[in-house]
């Protein structure tokens, strides 16, 4: 067990994390996930009543955004904070944003949640950034297997008190697939999933909504990530019993951007994610019992 007042310091002084030994970063890692493990693929977490959850989008690295997004849930004080993934690549401080989070998972793991975001995936890491920066610090590139595993273990979606699905990506063409991963748990699929989870795991972190489009298409962004249309997210909805879905995965310069007759919700947490001349504020949606809104936050 890392003691708890270390965790507290990174959390607070981010910039001592350049100076941890992998021993350290591992022990962090283990324990974040001997909590990811129990939990299952489709978290489902109930909002009390005058309580409100802060779902956080994107954060790519941007330790600035990340702590003043942390200033304001110490004050607001929700009862539940879920990150929707994509907290490495990119930015400028990749690693200290990763192990915030995982320390907030460890220190109050009935409050923090993380969902994987396409970012989460050793594949992504190569091109985008987090990979070079971890073998640069940690000297060896098969150490990167810590977080390869570690990646496996993060559940993919959340349903918050029955009605408001969150995910990173988008809705699968399967529309079975809530209901196939409804009871299971990260470890019991980790080592044999089945392709047809695969393929819903992998649209879930890629997909994106598009105004205008019916049913699914083929994505600019690979082979096997779909454009969801109007018409296809409703009958989703309707078949599982949902009424809202809250996605990050696309970042706006107005901000949050809501979908399909106010049913769908886009929000991005890094500000400014593509420097100061196209400037974005970072944005978050907040869901009590019965409501789901988009804001803006700085
Ligand atoms: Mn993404």
């Amino acid at each position: 067990m890392s003691d708890n007042s270390f965790l507290q310091t990174l959390i607070k002084n981010p910039e001592k994390i350049a100076d941890l030994g992998f021993d350290k970063l591992r022990e962090i890692i283990n324990e974040a996930k001997s909590i990811f493990k129990e939990e299952k693929l489709l978290l489902e977490l109930n909002i009390e009543e005058n309580q409100e959850a802060y779902i956080i989008g994107d954060i790519h690295g941007n330790l600035n955004s990340l702590k003043r997004i942390l200033n304001i849930i110490k004050k607001e004080n929700p009862q539940f904070i879920l990150f929707l993934g994509d907290i490495v690549d990119r930015g400028q401080f990749q690693l200290e944003c990763l192990l915030i989070v995982l320390a907030l998972k460890i220190l109050y793991p009935n409050r923090y949640y993380l969902l994987r975001g396409n970012h989460e995936t050793v594949e992504m890491n190569k091109s985008y950034g987090f990979y070079t920066i971890f073998n640069q610090k940690y000297a060896r590139s098969d150490r990167f297997s810590i977080i390869r595993d570690l990646y496996k273990t993060i559940p993919i979606s959340a349903i918050l008190n029955d009605f408001a699905l969150c995910l990173h990506g988008g809705i699968p063409e399967n529309f079975e697939f809530l209901t196939e991963i409804r009871e299971l748990q990260l470890k019991e699929v980790k080592k044999n999933i089945p392709d047809s989870i695969k393929e819903g795991i992998y649209q879930i972190m890629w997909n994106d909504p598009k105004q205008g489009l019916t049913g699914f298409t083929g994505s600019f962004r690979g082979p096997g990530i779909k454009f969801y249309g109007q018409d296809v997210f409703e009958d989703f909805m309707e078949q599982n019993d949902l009424l809202y879905l809250v996605r990050s995965h696309e970042c706006f310069p107005e901000g949050y951007r809501w979908f399909f007759k106010g049913k769908l919700l886009s929000i991005f947490s890094s500000k400014n994610y593509r420097g100061e001349s196209m400037p974005n504020p970072a944005s978050i949606a907040i869901i009590n019992d019965n409501t789901v809104r988009g804001k803006n936050i700085f």
